[in-house]
């Protein structure tokens, strides 16, 4: 197979664009014989990895299994050079939003979707998060720990095998996946962690930007103590809603400044507004009508494609709820901002954690829907 066939190749560290000569090539035989292979002309010509000409090495005339970014140094997995689409997500919003609960469920359903597509992970510490937040959540039936801050952020790598297509090649899609803490995005600053957190905004096909409900205070003013304790993470319960405008404000700052877009020029990037826990939401005066689109099951997997009226109707609904509370300014922000938005709604759990934050078994509702609109943006799976 010839890599770099797609021209969009992007290091998931530093997410440069890479050329052929921004990779360096190693044969690793075993840690204390790993060797550099310099690829020849004719491997360079037919752009396929380089194999190892050492002599006496024990994989000589081998395909090397290490690429490394030049600019970088960090490893990259070799299918990361082999896809047919690159799709990247980033997560983003207040410590406690949801996200890491989130993405768990999401990539769970995935698996586990029904749809033909096999989920893999590209690299060793992407299968042991994925090993953990699952064991956790599913088997454990803990709620997660808040992701540490202050960390140089390292993304989930995984790869999509997609069976839908009866073809000879499996399309294959690259997905990487980040997923900071919630503290680092909320004040980003001018430092060289957070010059890399907003390259990760920049570079991202699609930001997810989780707006916990629970923030608000006409809904807390609704709901037990019980339940809100449950569904906050406890070390920052009073993270104040106003933070999210702020927040949003300077994300798009950022990614101006990244990509350089002029300031007050909207943001050509997709962008799902994904409001959490709305298990929380169904019980109250104030929530979701029993009858509303968004309580029902998500239509898209079922019908193998993304149902556009649905997204719309939920997209409505919760824009509707959003004014209601008052938090038109959230809305103004994002929509002044972002060219391309669309509002979602999900429960990762299916519904709140009990008192000592022990989970019930795990139904997520409609996790897998802001996913959805980027596979059918991609031209992965039909709108309908
Ligand atoms: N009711 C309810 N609570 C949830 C749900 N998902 C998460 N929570 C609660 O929210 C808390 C925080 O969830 P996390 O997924 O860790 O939040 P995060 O956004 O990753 O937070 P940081 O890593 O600190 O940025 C959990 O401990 C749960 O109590 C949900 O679907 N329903
Ligand atoms: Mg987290
Ligand atoms: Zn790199
Ligand atoms: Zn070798």
């Amino acid at each position: 197979m010839s890599i770099f066939s797609n021209p969009e190749i992007m290091c998931p560290h530093c997410l440069r664009k890479l050329k052929l000569s921004d990779l360096r090539f190693f044969c690793v035989p075993d840690e204390d014989t790993r060797h550099e292979v310099h690829p020849s002309l004719m491997e360079k010509f037919s752009r396929r990895l380089p194999v190892c000409k050492k002599r006496y090495c024990p994989n000589t005339g081998e395909t090397v299994r290490e690429a490394v970014c030049k600019y970088c140094n960090e490893i990259l997995p070799p299918q990361i050079l082999f896809y047919d689409k690159y799709l990247s997500m980033c997560a983003i919003g207040v410590a406690g939003a949801g996200k890491s609960s989130y993405l768990t469920t999401l990539l769970h359903e995935l698996k586990y979707s029904g749809l033909p597509w096999v989920l893999q992970p590209m690299d060793v510490e992407t299968t042991k998060l994925a090993q953990v937040n699952e064991q956790n959540v599913y088997e454990a039936r803990q709620c997660l720990k808040g992701t540490k801050s202050g960390l140089m952020p390292r993304p989930q790598m995984w790869t999509i095998m997609d069976n839908t297509k009866a073809k000879e090649q499996v399309p294959t899609y690259a997905l990487t996946i980040y997923d900071g803490a919630g503290e680092d995005c909320e004040h980003i600053d001018y430092t060289p962690l957070d010059a890399k957190i907003s390259r990760h905004l920049a570079g991202a096909k699609m930001l997810l930007i989780m707006f916990d409900p629970l923030l608000l205070g006409s809904v807390r003013g609704e709901i037990s103590h019980e339940v809100l304790n449950a569904s906050m993470a406890t070390e920052r319960q009073t993270s104040a809603p106003a933070n999210m405008v702020d927040m949003v404000n300077s994300l798009a700052n950022y990614i101006r400044r990244a990509c350089n877009i002029a300031p007050g020029k909207r943001i050509d990037k997709q962008v799902a507004v994904v409001l959490t826990k709305i298990d929380v939401l169904t019980e109250m005066l104030n929530g979701f009508a029993s009858g509303s689109n968004l309580l029902r099951q998500s239509p898209h997997i079922k019908s193998r494609g993304f149902v556009q009226s649905d997204s719309e109707m939920v997209d409505l609904e919760i824009r509707d709820w959003l004014t209601r509370q008052g938090e038109t300014a959230f809305l103004g922000a994002i929509d002044a901002n972002f060219k391309e938005v669309k509002v979602f709604g999900v429960s990762s759990f299916g519904r709140p954690p009990d008192n000592d934050k022990r989970l019930a078994k795990i139904r997520p509702h409609r996790v897998i829907d802001p996913l959805m609109w980027m596979l059918a943006s991609e031209g992965i799976i039909p709108t309908l």
